[in-house]
């Protein structure tokens, strides 16, 4: 059996060092590891199952003798590297929005559309943190049912925006409840020119602001949607609001099913035999989604299954889902585990 040697791009990020949790935790047959950041981080040593593995300063040559490298450190870093990785003979899983949209790269939830792997050219793009748990939840409904129509409001955690935003809403919590002043240097985006009190305050901007009102943010739900449901006709619009909590994003979904026959009962019957799912509602007992229940854990939790009062065929639910886990490390570690099953964790020759 072949045992791979994996490099993780951005690996003392959020993101990277959940990756690695994951690495360890899989069972992906695992020959070596490599742990690439940027010049800042070289020399710091991370522990890999109980081993201690030194950072390095990502260059070009650093994917010489990869098998797999998993990509989370900006997209300017995945542009610039995962061809010089793919070039070398590795197969990237990329975190970021750089070539999701890309005709020849596979976007895949392996819950949804593991097919799309057999296509892959050396790269793989692992979809937005919200348009992932989205997807798990509304699949299963799909297969049944077909769908019309979804909206969706987000309520993002900081952890989306990275290290230095978790350390921003703990810092500015901490000044608000010692009656101190407090200042906005991450949030809503890193790079824009106005930033916001993210403590005890919702934000409703998550990336950079289109032309026409909608946020980055929004479009990637809009257009990887359809791409990863492969139905250009199917008709999406989003809402991404920051909310005040560190880890585990949850979102308000509406949606409109295909063909009648629908109910709630049905579609908790389904919904808790999906994969990837757990159905957390039992309104009698107060039970639904939340995230501190879902922070460390794979699986996407979706409650709240209600009929629209109004419309003939549409429901609302909830899901909640850790997004440095399903939203990113895992989706990408899983990702991995199905290329090596399916026998397909190789750049194909042409
Ligand atoms: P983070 O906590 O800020 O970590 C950034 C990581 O990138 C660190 O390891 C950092 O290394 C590394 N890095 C930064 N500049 C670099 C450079 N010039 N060369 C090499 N490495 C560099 O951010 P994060 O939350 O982990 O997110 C990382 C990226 O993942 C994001 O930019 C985004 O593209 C993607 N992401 C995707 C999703 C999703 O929806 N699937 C969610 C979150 C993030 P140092 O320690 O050296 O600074
Ligand atoms: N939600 O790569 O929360 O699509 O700031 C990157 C950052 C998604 C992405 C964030 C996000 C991405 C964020």
């Amino acid at each position: 059996m072949n045992e791979y040697r994996v490099a993780v791009v951005g690996a003392t990020g959020a993101v990277g060092t959940r990756m690695i949790q994951m690495l360890e935790q899989s069972s992906l047959p695992i020959a070596s590891v490599k742990f690439l950041a940027s010049k800042r981080s070289a020399g710091k040593v991370l522990s890999f199952k109980d081993q201690d593995v030194v950072v390095e300063e990502l260059v070009p040559e650093s994917f010489t003798d990869i098998d797999l490298a998993l990509f989370s450190a900006g997209g300017g870093i995945s542009k610039k590297f995962a061809p010089e990785a793919i070039k070398r003979g590795a197969v990237v899983v990329d975190n970021t929005s750089a070539f999701r949209m890309d005709k020849d790269v596979p976007l895949v939830v392996p819950e949804v559309n593991e097919h799309d792997l057999y296509k892959h050219q050396g790269l793989i793009a692992n979809p937005n943190c919200s348009t992932i748990q989205m997807m798990v939840a509304l699949e299963p409904l799909r297969k049944v049912y077909g769908l019309k129509k979804i909206v969706v409001t987000t309520l993002q955690a900081v952890s989306g925006a990275g290290n230095r935003a978790i350390e921003e809403l703990m810092t500015q919590t901490k000044d608000v409840l010692d009656k101190k002043s407090c200042k906005a240097e991450v949030l809503p985006v890193a790079s824009d020119q106005k930033h916001y009190q993210i403590a005890f305050n919702p934000l409703p901007q998550i990336d950079v602001f289109e032309d026409d009102g909608y946020t980055h943010e929004e479009w990637k739900m809009i257009n990887e949607t359809k791409k990863i449901m492969g139905d250009q006709s199917l008709q999406v619009t989003a809402t991404c609001i920051r909310v005040p909590v560190a880890i585990g994003h949850s979102e308000s979904v509406w949606f409109e099913l295909e063909k009648p026959g629908a109910n709630v009962a049905k579609i908790k019957g389904i919904l808790a035999k999906a994969p990837g799912v757990v159905l957390q509602d039992d309104p009698a007992n107060q039970v639904y989604p939340q995230p501190i229940m879902a922070a460390g854990k794979k699986e996407t939790f979706v409650g709240r299954i209600r009929c629209d009062q109004e419309q003939e065929n549409a429901f609302h639910l909830y899901c909640v889902a850790d997004n440095l886990l399903k939203g990113a490390a895992w989706n990408s570690v899983q990702i991995a585990e199905r290329l090596h099953a399916l026998d397909l964790l190789a750049v194909p020759k042409n």
